[in-house]
């Protein structure tokens, strides 16, 4: 079998997606996901210009050598754009495997570890008392494990806190809106938060938390002791990721789990954390740190030093990432959780697939590959759209992370 054709897609059915296509000699297609918000079309265009080319007339079967000749053969390292790219072309080489040899993806990476793949969910509202009632909803949709955030009295917006009852922060269409921050009054704000949620809702549910790359690690050490009360899954992205040695200074000082990695894309950005013993879960995705062929590597080293995975899930990776995350995160040991925000309808009905929620777990599904599809024709009457991540300043007008 060989590679005969290979093309990307962009559409923008409630938010943009760019989605590769590699069809075989012998009428065999598998997907694969691309999207990097806010940057879709670096990644379109690394692939339609720099990555097709190479890959026609391969074997598709050579997934391990395909990566290999797209990581090391290009010379440049890393990155979102590049890695997104690889994994792109990786992801739908799987699918294809899993299709010519009729069997779910999962099989191929080492059959089910476990009956499903607990997943969290994402609770928020305006102030605590609208959060626990929406953690209530949630707990009733039969989820077990749930990510809780607030707005801060004081501030206007913030992260995890979609304004107008969106179920989840937009990318938004136009140039980046911007809103302000502070680190006081939100580090004052969410141990009041999680007591109230812990008293309301009892010790069974597993909660989460994302700080969102904002603290510096001494703040983040001061946040993850006072939560040590509550028992947190996780606190996500304390400090910016890329930090590595700082995530030193607050294992020193908190039992609260530490989970980061959503922002990176490779080994060489999560190794040290991972040595270390400086996090408790890598959130590195399917689709930004270079699909299958990497991200089982990561894993099985994390493995060796007791951290777990909890693949970032969230609405702007499509449903090809999910699928994948879904095989992924069922055939792995050291599997942790995985995050699960549902698509909107018009995303699931371009991307019709086969994985399912039912009582606080998903399944991939025993389709044949990945069990996704892009509905090409109805993909069509949703055309790209530029759209940007916001922006964030402190109150006094500096730029801070996001
Ligand atoms: C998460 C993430 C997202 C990111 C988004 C950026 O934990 O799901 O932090 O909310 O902000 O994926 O594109
Ligand atoms: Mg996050």
């Amino acid at each position: 079998m060989k590679i005969a054709k290979a093309s990307v897609n962009i559409c923008s059915p409630g938010r943009n997606f760019v989605t590769l296509k590699i069809e075989t000699d012998e009428g065999i297609y598998g997907l694969g996901d691309g999207t990097l918000n806010g940057r879709e079309l670096a990644v379109a265009s690394y692939l339609s210009e720099h990555v097709i080319p190479c890959i026609l007339h391969r074997d598709p079967f050579q997934t391990e050598d395909i990566w290999q000749y797209l990581y090391r053969g290009a010379y440049w390292r890393r990155g979102p754009v590049t890695m997104s790219a690889i994994a792109a072309v990786d992801m739908a080489l799987w699918d294809i495997k899993g299709k010519a040899l009729s069997t779910p993806v999962y099989n191929l990476l080492g059959g089910r570890s476990r009956d499903g793949v607990l997943v969290y969910a994402h609770a928020h509202g305006a102030g605590i008392d609208e959060a626990c009632d929406d953690v209530a909803r949630h707990l009733a949709m039969g989820y077990k494990a749930i990510r809780v955030q607030s707005g801060i009295p004081g501030l206007d917006a913030t992260y995890g806190v979609p304004k107008g009852g969106q179920p989840y922060e937009p990318a938004e269409r136009g140039l980046p809106s911007e809103s302000r921050w502070s680190t006081e009054k939100y580090l004052n704000h969410v141990p009041k938060l999680f007591a109230r949620v812990r008293e309301q809702f009892g010790d069974d549910l597993h909660l989460l938390h994302d700080c969102h790359h904002r603290l510096s690690p001494i703040e983040a050490a001061r946040l993850g002791r006072e939560l040590e009360p509550f028992h947190l899954f996780w606190m996500e992205d304390p400090i910016s990721a890329e930090f590595q040695e700082g995530f030193r200074v607050i294992r020193e000082h908190t039992t609260t789990p530490i989970a980061t990695g959503e922002v990176l894309n490779s080994i060489w950005d999560v190794h040290e954390l991972i040595r270390n013993q400086w996090i408790d879960y890598t959130r590195l995705t399917l689709t930004h740190a270079g699909g299958f062929t990497a991200l089982k590597k990561i894993a099985d080293f994390a493995g060796l030093y007791h951290v777990r995975t909890g693949c970032h899930g969230p609405t702007d990776l499509s449903p090809v990432c999910m699928a994948a995350a879904l095989h992924f995160d069922l055939a792995i040991h050291n599997f942790g959780i995985q995050e699960h925000m549902p698509h909107g309808k018009e995303t699931d009905e371009v991307f019709p697939h086969s994985y399912r929620f039912e009582d606080g777990y998903m399944f991939p599904g025993d389709a044949p590959g990945l069990g996704v599809d892009l509905d090409e024709k109805l993909a069509a009457k949703f055309p790209y759209q530029r759209a940007y991540l916001p922006v964030l300043r402190k109150l006094d007008g500096t730029l801070w992370d996001w």
